[in-house]
């Protein structure tokens, strides 16, 4: 490939921002037991301390998630200076309306109006820290839905889903967006209030151009073609960014790219393609994950690599060569341009980018070299759960 297209594709990695989230830094596990681990944060500050290191080692991870209220501070302005002076930012605030009792049979959706109203208090709680945080993203997952056919009317449900949305979307400032997940199932097991990307799409379309779809890697059924979703969000100007994480089964929250770095890749080419890794696509590259069995810093330097690596594949993909097998009916020939893109290995041309970039080329041997397991170890007694499971 020429040494200009070369620069190219080494200038696209070195602009390329991930956000990681707060959770994926504290204790987590299965409903069956959470395995503790030592030296996990104890507060929201220390998440930013774990998150500050991360793009330390990595040099594009500048800014970390928020789940409220598992990262509940008295002072959002304090923890958004906090970071600043740990060289992140704040990013993503998501709202947390599943965990308390109130919210058994639905939050926004309930049939109950006081606890709809309790919902929808805390999503525009979550705007106002937004303003403290200087956060432009509201990141919205609704556990709602229900487990039997006749437990709840879903088109009742749904109505009462617009019109929370429909409020939160009008507290939003003029810089602020809304991103909406959808998921398939879990916790509800029959119906899900927000399914699917089509369900989501439809609700974003009539708030307005400032609430678009989130794309949660591991929200989808198996076989379910996620960049054939990703292209079509973007071609629609719908799309607002994503949750990376991988599943082998259901929601699993694995390290994106280990489950299957094939779809990580083909969903990284349809963004490449649209042009949607530039800065004013907006497109918003955040990971969720849970790390229950491995140490949880160098599992998000290693997810942050993995998507590095599909995004660099992505970029070397012949894009000339490819509109000419298409525009030729040539099947076999355009499909091994994809391959040969994907089958190069990139790690070479991402150390050379993390050189660029003033960090180790190594970052998992960096993480080793700087000794903060071990000092956290001590520092940290009585690391705080994630949130759920514990
Ligand atoms: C739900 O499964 C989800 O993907 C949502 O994004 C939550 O906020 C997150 O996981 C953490 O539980
Ligand atoms: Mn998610
Ligand atoms: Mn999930």
């Amino acid at each position: 490939m020429a040494a200009t297209t070369i620069e190219t594709v080494k200038s696209a990695l070195r602009a390329q921002q991930i956000e990681t989230p707060s959770w994926a830094y504290g204790n987590s596990g299965t409903r069956f037991k959470v395995f503790a681990q030592e030296g996990i944060p104890r507060n929201a500050y220390e998440k930013v301390d774990d998150a500050a290191l991360v793009h330390k080692l990595t040099g594009v991870a500048p800014s970390v998630a928020l789940h409220i209220p598992w990262d509940k501070v008295d002072d959002y302005a304090d923890l958004a200076a906090h970071a600043k002076n740990a060289g992140i930012r704040l990013g993503a605030i998501n709202p947390n309306v599943f965990q308390d009792d109130d919210y058994r049979l639905g939050s926004v959706c309930n049939p109950d109006p006081a606890v709809r109203k309790k919902a929808l208090a805390h999503l525009l709680e979550c705007v106002d820290i937004m303003d403290a945080t200087g956060s432009s993203i509201l990141s919205l997952w609704f556990a709602d839905g229900i487990n039997y056919p006749g437990q709840d009317s879903l088109r009742a449900r749904q109505d009462r889903l617009a019109e929370a949305l429909s409020a939160a979307y009008d507290r939003l400032g003029a810089d602020q967006r809304m991103l909406v997940e959808y998921k398939f199932f879990e916790p509800a097991f029959y119906a899900t209030d927000i399914p699917d990307w089509g369900t989501s799409y439809a609700h974003c379309v009539t708030l307005g151009e400032r609430a678009q779809v989130l794309v949660d890697t591991g929200h989808h059924a198996p076989g379910t073609n996620i960049e054939f979703i990703v292209a079509f969000l973007l071609r629609q100007g719908k799309l607002g960014g994503f949750h990376f994480n991988s599943r082998f089964y259901a929601d699993d929250d694995l390290m994106v790219g280990a489950a299957d770095p094939f779809q990580l890749f083909r969903i990284m080419l349809e963004i490449v393609q649209a042009g949607a890794l530039e800065e004013s696509a907006n497109i918003a590259f955040m990971l969720d994950q849970c790390h229950n069995l491995e140490p949880k810093v160098p599992a998000m330097v290693r997810s942050i690599m993995n998507v590095q690596e599909a995004t660099a594949k992505a970029l070397l993909v012949d894009a000339g060569a490819l509109a000419a097998a298409q525009r030729e009916g040539d099947v076999l020939g355009a499909n091994a341009v994809v391959m040969d893109a994907y089958n190069n290995d990139v790690r070479p041309l991402l150390a050379e980018v993390r050189a660029d970039l003033g960090v180790d080329p190594d970052p998992i041997a960096a993480y080793r070299r700087t000794g903060h397991a071990e000092r956290v170890r001590e520092e940290r007694r009585g690391g705080q759960a994630a949130g759920w499971g514990a």
